[in-house]
């Protein structure tokens, strides 16, 4: 059936039950900049900033996709609305207006910089994923990256979400304005100082007083974004279209919990965030901790390890028992060990609450999709706490297992000619390519790649030693020994 395209015009013919703006969106105004206008910013930042229009108009946000025309394409015959749809017993659909634009930055780079000047910009935002930041594996800007070599360069035509940010605060800082506070919500550990160091050193090589005003002027608060947004596709578009009577090219869809923590420093009290249901918090870093080694760490285990047993979404593999009892016993004793007891956070509650989210049938998230950028998920996720483990004598048997079944997991993709999404993918699938089943050949040829495997974890007989008995006991197939909770 040809139903009307969900846009300005048609929005008032959203079908009973559909949450539509409170606001109207022509007076709002674009006070937010985001970088990466991606499933997850749609479905999470943008649909804060479509609440907090409905008491402050200054939150339009304006959105730079880095290299892909797609968003745009699907958008903006739309006038830029979407469908969030909520993944839930009761599902719930709502209209989002937040989105004012989307830039294409290779194509629109001079509007990009008029919104990074504009006085009416105070908040930029990131979700780049963790390759965007082009960081070594030491957690710093790597200098030798092509982006960012392209970058220094030609400053004024850069490549990378750094080189926009550094020439838009340079811009700002000649104009005598005051600076956009800057806000990363990628799954990174000191997300906010991460950035903060990278858009210094990148600074640094133009201009040693950009540099120092960065340091002394921007505020880079530490965020912990969370919310599990499968990829959007042809089935949701068709429920969007159903439930709304309209048609949309590009609804995005999550589950129904969402949270966000950002630093509390006085540069972000521009916006009322709290009245919103946003946490500011003076400590964010025990939240980002949890997140990124509960949620992420068994996110990325169930990948590797469930994509080995067959598996293809993460509520399947939870429902595969020796699985799950592995995932419940990792959280349990090494990732949520881990954490260190804070006030505010109940380590058990937390992991009883994120295991519960993983078996939501509703949300049909691929594995496939978590396991993409495994090398710098990996370096994020599971490996600072085996290097924990590794210095307080604890056993590293376990956290060994997703290390090793990511291994396995590319080796099966250089075999069978699949494409690896990595930015490692091509010196990866020639690793794995030349494995030929000697475990100890084949875990030595991995941990050489020093673009994921730090030399003082890899200099550690037990590090290697842990994953070559991972290795085999995993097999090609995925088994789990029975000692951790498993069946082999
Ligand atoms: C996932 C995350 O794809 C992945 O690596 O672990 O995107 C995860 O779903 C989000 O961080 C949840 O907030």
């Amino acid at each position: 059936m040809e139903r009307p395209r969900l846009s300005e015009r048609t929005l008032a013919q959203a079908r009973g039950g559909v949450l539509c703006p409170t606001y109207r969106r022509a007076d709002c105004h674009i006070g937010w900049v985001h970088f990466g206008a991606g499933a997850f910013h749609r479905a999470h930042q943008a649909y804060y900033a479509d609440r907090l229009l409905g008491s402050d108009p200054r939150w339009a946000i304006s959105a730079v996709a880095l290299h892909s025309v797609a968003a745009r394409n699907a958008l903006a015959p739309q006038d830029y609305l979407y469908g969030l749809f909520e993944l839930a017993a009761q599902p719930r659909l709502r209209l989002i207006g937040a989105l004012r634009e989307i830039l294409v930055a290779p194509i629109d780079r001079a509007a990009v910089f008029a919104r990074l000047v504009a006085a009416a910009t105070e908040v930029v935002t990131l979700t780049v994923t963790e390759k965007g930041y082009c960081l070594n594996c030491d957690g710093v800007l790597d200098a030798s990256h092509p982006d960012i070599v392209h970058d220094l360069a030609a400053p004024g035509a850069p490549r990378s979400v750094i080189g926009f940010l550094v020439e838009g605060l340079r811009r700002r800082r000649a104009g005598g304005q005051r600076p956009f506070v800057l806000l990363s919500c990628d799954n990174l550990p000191a997300n906010g100082p991460t950035l903060r160091a990278a858009l210094i050193a990148f600074a640094r090589h133009i201009d040693p007083g950009l540099a120092e005003w960065i340091g002394s002027q921007v505020a880079f608060p530490r965020t912990m974004v969370d919310s599990i947004t499968p990829a959007s596709d042809a089935e949701l578009i068709e429920r969007v279209a159903q439930m709304s009577g309209l048609r949309d090219d590009w609804p995005v869809q999550r589950e129904h919990f969402t949270q966000w923590v950002i630093e509390d420093v006085p540069e972000v009290r521009r916006a009322d965030w709290a009245s919103v249901g946003i946490t500011l918090a003076r400590d964010v870093s025990h939240y980002e901790r949890a997140k990124l080694r509960i949620v992420n760490g068994a996110h990325s285990a169930l990948a590797y390890i469930g994509l080995l047993r067959g598996r293809a979404t993460v509520a399947e593999a939870m429902a595969d028992r020796p699985l799950a009892q592995f995932i419940e016993q990792l959280l349990r004793e090494d990732l949520g060990s881990s954490l260190p007891a804070s006030a505010g956070m109940d380590g058990a509650a937390y992991r009883a609450a994120t295991l519960e989210r993983l078996r939501n049938p509703s949300v049909r998230h691929q594995l496939a999709q978590i396991a993409w950028d495994g090398s710098k998920k990996l370096p994020v996720r599971l490996l600072p706490v085996a290097a924990e483990a590794l210095a307080a004598g604890r056993p590293l048997a376990r956290l060994a297992l997703p290390i090793a079944a990511w291994m396995r997991f590319v080796i099966a993709r250089a075999r069978s000619g699949a494409t690896l999404i990595d930015p490692e993918a091509e010196q990866l699938l020639r690793v794995g390519a030349a494995c030929t089943d000697e475990p100890q050949r084949d875990v030595g040829r991995f941990l050489a790649v020093r673009e994921i495997f730090p030399p003082h974890l890899v200099s550690v007989p037990a590090f290697g030693q842990a994953l070559l008995e991972a290795y085999r006991a995993l097999g090609a197939n995925g088994s789990i020994p029975a000692a951790l909770g498993g069946d082999a």
